[in-house]
């Protein structure tokens, strides 16, 4: 791996990387954040206004009753050497605009997918696509939803072969924690072994 200097045992300046947390609304990019971050996620929820409800889709989340109106933000220790800061995108499409603006400086993402609602993950797998940020799929299995097979879901989204794509559960930290190892590695190896990314 690119910064794998740790054999001294003196305390090291642990390299940050940015990663986003995408996926369609309600698909569990708030709780994958929480699930895992080290400080109090910021988060930025409002209540489903009346006025918000029709176009919030809120089919297989009723339970869900606020929206994130910003992002989530949170941080990760994976290693003594390697802090992450996520930043969960919002899953809604008025935020577009404020893509371009989180993805600056990204090292990767991680698409989040609910198999009951794959197409709400579209938009955010086309983006990364489109501007080659490398990302990995992480479907994250709800209860009640059924369960496919991983090549049913990658055919389903229409996904490279070299993306990977696994399963999870945004809840658990320790799944959660899988899934960000696996975009950081995916991430890593595209950008070449020996170039260390830029820290944010
Ligand atoms: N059963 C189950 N519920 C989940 C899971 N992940 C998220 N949820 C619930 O689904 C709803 C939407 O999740 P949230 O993280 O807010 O979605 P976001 O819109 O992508 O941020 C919340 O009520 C969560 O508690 C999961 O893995 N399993
Ligand atoms: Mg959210």
């Amino acid at each position: 791996m690119a910064f794998g200097r740790s054999s001294s045992r003196r305390p090291v300046e642990p390299v940050t990387l940015k990663i986003l947390v995408a996926g369609g609304f309600g698909v569990g990019k708030t709780t994958l954040v929480g699930a895992v971050s080290e400080i109090r996620p910021l988060r930025t929820e409002e209540d489903l206004s009346e006025i918000g409800r029709p176009v919030d889709d809120t089919v297989g989340v009723e339970g869900k009753t606020t929206t994130t109106v910003a992002m989530d933000f949170g941080r990760i220790t994976l290693r003594e050497d390697l802090v992450l800061y996520l930043f969960g995108t919002p899953g809604q499409d008025r935020f577009w605009f404020l893509w371009d603006e989180l993805a600056q400086g990204a090292l990767g993402a991680v698409v989040l997918a609910d198999t009951r609602r794959l197409a709400d993950s579209f938009a955010a797998v086309d983006y990364f696509e489109r501007r080659d940020i490398p990302f990995t799929v992480a479907v994250n299995c709800f209860d009640g939803a059924d369960r496919f097979p991983a090549e049913t879901v990658r055919a389903a989204l229409d996904l490279d072969p070299d993306v990977p794509l696994m399963m999870c559960d945004a809840r658990e930290r320790e799944s959660a924690k899988e899934v960000l190892a696996a975009v950081v590695e995916h991430a890593l190896v595209r950008v070449g072994a020996g170039r260390e990314p830029a820290s944010t």
